[in-house]
């Protein structure tokens, strides 16, 4: 079995956006193309010879040709160990876990997450480090300047591994472990929560709930955990088994995407609790009866009652959430007396705080939540977190909900998003909005009078690095914003967010519909960027 080394070329369009390298299947699939990317992960990472790593995907389509890949380039390399998930599956929080609990140098974890997967979808790779996070900007910078110099890669010639028994087999010098994708992480979860007190909740007979796995990578996660160590009726999980195509659907766990488990929840017989988690398991949409929990709310709630969980029952070193995310957390932190970071879009932005034990909980409006138990979001932890505080509080999540609103107020939130709009367009309307931030402050709109407008920038508290435009700030004066940034995940034209958020304190004003409360500073913020005008949109494509 020997070395080969094939010559190549850089090709373009390789830099890894807000959370890994993401592209059509066409894309990927173009000679060299895939292949180029992962030996640029290589190079970045210096001398590979002697590293152990993890490798797993959320079962899109493309995902098992594109692990054998990856395994021949690893051995070729000179990688010592590679672990991999039995039929080269993993969820995004599962191999952060394995990172950490085996101390592997890396991971690649193969997924676009929620973008739509098979032949006529996307695929994705993202690259994590040693502490089991996404790789930091300095990584990924490296990765992207390694992919434009590239002119060969290694493989061996050799034929594919059976990926689907467990064992071990030796591949050139390197050690290739098929492993259980699911045992190291359900223990993980074990250990945190209170599982016998979830086990009686989920058996009451008054107490009915479903997780829709949406034909992704969270289904075996969610049968074994759920239904078998907890003991929840079997059918509590429903598309439960990972397809390449996600059965069709769109794996994005929101009001439009998760339609079955929204129908269930208001069927003949309401259930009590709903979950839904995407593509690779990391995000998470969280449902009490009749009522959609906002994620900027669910952090804040999780924050505000961690101390009846038990890996939480010491106390929080701090919260941090995305800019975009609602400030519902920061009041929660200013209460608990500890301190609250405000980063970027994108999870990488987390590790730091993490690894230095700034914060313990974080989290991102786009239904991502979780803690320093591992270096990802996670969506099933975030879902059991919920569950546990049902259990231990004896309490609905509806009335959990209330009941933190009364305490805290209300931070009403909403975002809209324009997908598929022309890149030059976009980029003309950030860029002329850009240039207008300096003087915008004192201009009202729609009743709201500018206070303050910025091109958000984040020092990193750490490290020191610099992380520039992050999305334009617009802040009222009285507490409401707007911001503007453009998505790092597509892979077809932009797609335009923009994230409304308004504080309510009045007790009789805390039920009203986003859409409603936030009325006003829809319209100001169409005026303020032009949005209808410029983009010729009437209506977002879609409203969380
Ligand atoms: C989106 C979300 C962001 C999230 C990222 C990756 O990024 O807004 O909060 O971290 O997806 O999540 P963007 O650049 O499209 O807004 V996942 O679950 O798609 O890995
Ligand atoms: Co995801």
């Amino acid at each position: 079995m020997s070395v080969v080394r094939i010559d190549t070329q850089p090709l373009a369009g390789q830099k890894p956006g807000t959370s890994g390298l993401r592209k059509t299947v066409a894309e990927f699939s173009r000679p060299h193309y895939l292949e180029n990317f992962v030996q640029s992960i290589f190079n970045a990472l210096g001398d590979c010879r002697g590293k152990s790593l993890v490798l797993g995907g959320d079962g899109r389509y493309y995902n098992r040709h594109a692990a054998q890949v990856i395994l021949r380039m690893a051995a070729a390399n000179g990688c010592s160990r590679v672990l991999v998930g039995q039929g080269a599956l993993l969820s995004t929080p599962a191999a952060s876990c394995i990172i950490r609990k085996y101390g592997l140098d890396g991971g690649i974890v193969l997924s676009a997450s929620h973008n739509p997967g098979g032949p006529e979808g996307d695929f994705g790779i993202k690259f994590n480090g040693a502490n089991g996070g996404p790789a930091p900007e300095s990584v990924t910078a490296a990765i992207f300047a390694a992919s434009q110099c590239l002119d060969h890669y290694l493989t061996l010639e050799t034929a594919d591994i059976d990926l689907d028994r467990p064992g071990t087999v030796t591949l050139g010098g390197t050690m290739i472990e098929v492993i259980d994708p699911v045992t190291d992480y359900a223990d993980m979860m074990a250990s945190l929560f209170d599982f016998p007190k979830i086990a009686a909740l989920l058996g009451h007979r008054r107490f009915h709930m479903c997780f829709d796995a949406m034909h992704a990578i969270t289904g075996p996660y969610a049968l074994e955990i759920l239904e078998r160590r907890l003991g929840a009726p079997a059918g509590t999980v429903i598309n439960a088994v990972p397809l390449e195509d996600f059965g069709g659907g769109h794996p994005d766990p929101n009001l439009a995407h998760a339609g079955e488990l929204v129908a269930r929840m208001n069927g003949d017989e309401p259930l009590a609790f709903g979950a839904a988690s995407d593509g690779d398991g990391d995000r998470n949409m969280v449902l009490g009866s009749g009522l959609f929990i906002n994620p900027c709310d669910s952090l804040a709630i999780l924050a505000a009652n961690a101390s009846v969980i038990p890996a939480y029952a010491g106390g929080l070193a701090g919260i941090a959430r995305s800019m975009p995310t609602s400030r519902a957390a920061d009041r929660v932190a200013a209460e608990l007396d500890i301190p609250c970071f405000e980063t970027p879009t994108g999870w990488k932005f987390f590790g730091n705080l993490m690894d230095a034990d700034r914060i313990t909980l974080c989290g991102e409006e786009s239904f991502g939540t979780g803690s320093s138990h591992i270096r990802e979001k996670d969506g099933l932890w975030a879902v059991l977190f919920w569950l546990n505080l049902i259990a231990a509080l004896s309490k609905p999540a509806r009335t959990i909900l209330r009941e933190h609103w009364q305490r805290y107020g209300r931070d009403y939130f909403s975002r809209h998003d324009y997908e598929t709009v022309a890149e030059d367009k976009a980029t003309a309307l950030m860029d002329t909005l850009r240039a207008r931030l300096p003087a915008l402050a004192g201009t009202s709109l729609e009743g709201h009078t500018v206070a303050a407008a910025d091109d958000f920038s984040y020092t990193d508290p750490v490290d020191g690095s610099v992380s520039s435009g992050q999305g334009l700030r617009i802040l009222f004066t009285d507490g409401s914003r707007i911001v503007y940034r453009l998505s790092g995940t597509g892979t077809a034209g932009a797609t335009l967010r923009v994230y409304y958020d308004s504080y309510q304190r009045d007790p009789a004003l805390l039920e009203l519909a986003p859409q409603r409360a936030l009325a006003t500073l829809i319209a100001a913020g169409d005026e303020l960027a032009g949005i209808s005008r410029q983009l010729g949109r009437k209506q977002p494509d879609v409203i969380t």
